[in-house]
């Protein structure tokens, strides 16, 4: 019997994923570029078993519905490349909070892609790793990359993620608490596209904003990079809420997180506001101010949980072995 265990942290992106050119094989209509943190791993080990079904525990519990059947496929399409017919338990942890804007499908899929890989015998280099994780999510095609990682649009050879130079960043996540998500990204993401008069603005100036992230980076110019930050998450956000019918993501508490984070920067700390698709605000900022930037948003009395992240780890497969499929 063959077993694999796999650990994966989420990530921020700093220019946003928002539209698929292919849902089948989930490639992305633009790049983006985010930083993978170093808080909220999953970890997940893959067991092949004698069993007709796949099984899969979430948090301690058997998971069903939607998340159990995209692991399934997820599974499905591992046992195909590996020319196998082994069914599989997963068992899956997440240290942070699941499907509450956190990106818990990044880190899940990319654990999952790793752990899966090394079950079943798939190739573990990076690249074949997050082409894989991004069929499960495509947010998880950075998670395989440890920092700050661009994942190129592209074909499904050419979409994966790759590191980025960067000067070092920080993250201070502020949690909000907005009740349960409405809509689902994936769901957010397809209406966005296919309803809102503003995505193909969306997609245009995404490639442009994406280069010169990628510049700026490169460069060290952590001010363009915050700047280009707060630009993307408000572009995206501006397109996701003229939808139809609309979505909002950002609670009047978000709102004032962005407030307070512009407010800090004409303090002397100078720090940017992100957010995905949940009314949580994740502040970018350097190293040493992230303290004072997560002070702050406590002492706002906006956000319930702040947390403090630096710059993460790619994935690693912790125990098991590359080995052959039963
Ligand atoms: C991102 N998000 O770049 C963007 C910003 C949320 C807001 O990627 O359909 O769960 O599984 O490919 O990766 C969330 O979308 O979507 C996401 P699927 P995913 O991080």
């Amino acid at each position: 019997m063959t077993a694999a265990t796999a650990r994966a942290y989420p990530n921020i992106a700093l220019v946003k994923y928002w539209g698929k050119q292919d849902a089948a094989l989930n490639l992305p209509a633009t790049g983006s570029l985010s930083l993978t943190l170093d808080v909220f791993p999953t970890t997940t080990t893959v067991e092949l078993v004698d069993g007709p079904e796949d099984a899969f525990e979430l948090n301690g519990g058997v998971a069903t519905g939607t998340p159990a059947a995209r692991v399934v496929a997820f599974l499905d399409l591992v046992r195909e490349r590996a020319g196998s017919t082994a069914r599989a338990r997963v068992t899956s942890v997440n240290a942070g909070p699941t499907g509450a804007g956190l990106a818990s499908s990044a880190s899940g899929f990319a654990a999952l892609a790793a752990a899966a890989s090394a079950a079943y015998g798939l190739p573990l280099d990076a690249p074949s790793l997050s082409r894989l994780a991004r069929r499960g999510s495509g947010s998880a095609a950075r998670s395989i990359l440890p920092g700050v990682s661009v994942w190129h649009a592209g074909d499904d050879e050419s979409s994966y993620a790759e590191p980025v130079a960067s000067p070092e960043l920080a993250m201070v996540v502020a949690t909000v608490d907005g009740g349960p998500k409405a809509v689902s990204s994936r769901e957010a993401m397809n209406r966005t596209a296919a309803t809102s008069p503003y995505y193909d603005g969306w997609v245009t100036s995404t490639r442009a904003t994406l280069d010169e992230m990628v510049a700026a980076a490169e460069r060290g110019d952590y001010t363009r990079m915050g700047e280009l930050t707060e630009l993307s998450a408000l572009r995206m956000h501006a397109s996701i809420q003229a939808c139809d019918p609309p979505v909002r993501y950002l609670a009047p508490a978000s709102v004032a997180l962005f407030d307070r984070v512009a407010a800090l920067r004409s303090e002397g700390v100078e720090a940017y506001a992100t957010a995905d698709a949940g009314p949580n605000v994740v502040a970018l900022c350097r190293p040493q101010d992230r303290d004072a930037v997560a002070d702050a948003l406590r002492g706002s009395g906006l956000a319930g949980e702040v947390t403090v992240a630096g710059s993460g780890p790619g994935v690693e497969v912790t125990d098991g072995r590359a080995g052959a499929a039963s």
